[in-house]
């Protein structure tokens, strides 16, 4: 570490999905004018900084995910002067906004594929990846893919372009076609970008699938084939584009291209699906120069079946070892985010809490605890700080998401029973993030005077902003308070971690330390009440810093009752 360590080990990031943030010109869309609308929100809760799901223009096959233009803004989001204006109105507030970089892939509508699908001449023929039907097989034959791999979407990874007879490649849907970092080109191109935004006065990049841009390929340019999926027609393709060969040298280049000698305000954040703690030293390693810290995914897969649509309740155990492997892994060198939501996620409270009208505030206080005391760098998922929970989808209709239709239509083609694929999807699906922020008790709940793209949440007659700013005993309140600790106190920040407990399923402890201070951080994960005083005797003597219940029988540890105490 530098000798200064830097800002960003004290701050936390807030979430913006703008499509379900707030909508401001009433065509039930959340845009930036809405975002602008509510940094009062913002600002009260004490986050330091803004991630801006994307907003520029897009087919919205992906809610933006499919990029059509990186240098612009989507109508349906509100136009490049008011992005300058929430650059503006977030620095003058002392907040920065990063952006979402959006470069394994583009939309098949951006210019540079819609040239490179012209022909097999075109000028950004390379800037993808194209390759001829398996051998022996005709273009369009079931299998006759150039490999087997399953998108993350269902189906395979691979369009035929009838023009042409070539596939292209795309991880994700058809209409996200794969960026071929293999060619200089692409990346100085995507580096020119990067450059024009921080040239803007944005702060930094949230990097999506940034460890899928570099694939492993054969000297004779095959790609590999992957072991194969149970019960489907694919296999796994992912060791060929998991922090590929080239992976870190395309960061290194990234990083001297477009970062090197501009100010240390700036956020680096690599989303990395499947990233190992030993590659995720190495990329946060500041002596390397790659990114600043890594958005892990290993903690959202344990309550995973064989895939996230076999979901099964999360082991205590498991989460613990999982959080302390990362925590000791990367004690000395790199950093990780901290997060349980985003909009790829079913809510927190849902999934690892209880949304049970007699413990959801409960709940959703405990788990933020005990996320936000952890070494790293807190993530808040809009309406994560409200206790947003999980949408009670009945039917199909309902839905939204891109991989939750896709996932429905293979399971059912699959013979698997509609009611099931259901009942997963409404456990699951990414759509439960999706719905709109409840600020108040209004008709939509303020989220826009239109029809909103995705409904409401019933629930937002008792569950919104308005009323839990009033109320020093909200969800919103304690993550206030939350955020203010990290700020303050150097041990949240910085403090080494050691887990106590590591097989008790129901208490969930640990210390942080530096400099001669100790927290002791003990959270009630369960229903019932923990005797405090027989499972950690030092907790007795201890002064309470901050709790998400009155303070009662410090023996005692109530249902859901989480509390940061000072051990002198
Ligand atoms: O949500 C997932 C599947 O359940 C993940 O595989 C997710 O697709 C993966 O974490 C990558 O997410 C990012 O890239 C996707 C986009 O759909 C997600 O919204 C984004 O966060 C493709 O750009």
């Amino acid at each position: 570490m530098p000798d200064q360590p830097a800002w960003w080990t004290r701050a936390v990031v807030y979430q913006v999905y703008p499509r379900s943030f707030q909508d401001s010109d009433g065509d039930g869309v959340g845009d930036l004018g809405g975002v602008l609308q509510r940094l009062d929100h913002l600002a009260d809760l004490g986050v330091d900084v803004v991630w801006l799901s994307p907003v520029y223009p897009s087919p919205q096959a992906d809610n933006g995910y499919d990029i059509s233009d990186y240098e612009g803004v989507d109508p349906t989001f509100g136009s490049l002067t008011q992005l300058d204006e929430l650059i503006a109105a977030l620095h003058d507030r002392g907040m920065r906004l990063v952006m979402d970089l959006v470069v394994n892939h583009t939309s098949d509508e951006h210019p540079w594929f819609v040239e490179a699908r012209s022909s097999r001449d075109s000028s950004t023929r390379d800037w993808y990846w194209w390759r001829p039907p398996r051998e022996h097989m005709a273009a369009g034959q079931p299998g006759a893919e150039p490999t087997n791999w399953h998108s993350f979407f269902s189906g395979p990874t691979w369009t035929l372009d009838e023009a042409s007879g070539e596939y292209y490649l795309h991880l994700f849907s058809r209409k996200q076609p794969d960026l071929n970092w293999e060619n200089p080109q692409v990346r100085q191109a995507v580096y020119a970008m990067m450059r024009w935004w921080l040239d803007r006065g944005v702060d930094g990049f949230r990097m999506d699938v940034i460890n899928m841009i570099s694939k492993e390929v054969a000297p004779d340019g095959h790609l590999h084939d992957g072991p194969p999926l149970p019960g489907l027609p694919y296999g796994d393709g992912s060791a060929s584009f998991l922090c590929g060969p080239r992976i870190h040298e395309f960061l290194q280049e990234m990083h001297r291209e477009v970062f090197a000698g501009r100010p240390d305000r700036l956020l680096t954040v690599g989303e990395m699906p499947g990233v190992t703690i030993e590659q995720a030293r190495l990329f946060t390693d500041p002596a390397r120069a790659e990114v600043d810290m890594v958005f892990q995914f290993e903690h959202v897969g344990l309550d995973f079946d064989e895939s996230k649509w076999h979901p099964r309740p999360l082991r205590m155990r498991d989460l613990k070892a999982s959080f302390g492997r990362w925590q000791a892994g990367l004690a000395d060198v790199g950093w990780n985010s901290l997060y349980w939501d985003n909009h790829d996620q079913p809510r927190a409270v849902s999934r690892f809490g209880d949304d049970s009208p007699r413990f959801r505030r409960d709940s959703a206080t405990c788990l933020a605890t005990l996320l936000h005391l952890h070494r790293g760098t807190p993530y808040v998922y809009q309406g994560e700080e409200l206790g947003m929970a999980n949408f009670p989808f009945t039917s199909l209709e309902q839905f939204r998401d891109v991989e939750s239709l896709n996932h429905h239509v293979q399971a059912v083609a699959h013979g698997a029973d509609p009611g099931e694929v259901l009942a997963a999807l409404r456990r699951m699906s990414r759509d439960n993030a999706r719905t709109p922020v409840q600020w108040d008790t209004s008709t939509n709940a303020g989220f826009t005077t239109g029809t909103p793209w995705i409904a409401v949440n019933p629930d937002h007659l008792e569950w919104n902003a308005e009323a839990q700013r009033a109320d020093p005993t909200s969800v919103f309140a304690h993550h206030r308070r939350l955020i203010a600790l990290r700020h303050e106190d150097p041990v949240v920040a910085l403090g080494d971690f050691t887990m106590l407990l590591p097989e008790h399923e129901d208490v969930y402890a640990f210390t942080r330390s530096l400099d001669g201070e100790t927290l002791l951080v003990v959270c009630n994960v369960s229903g019932h009440e923990q005797a405090l005083a027989e499972l950690l005797p030092q907790a007795g003597a201890a002064e309470l810093v901050l709790g998400n219940l009155p303070e009662d029988d410090p023996a005692l540890l109530r249902p859901w009752e989480a509390r940061v105490l000072r051990v002198r």
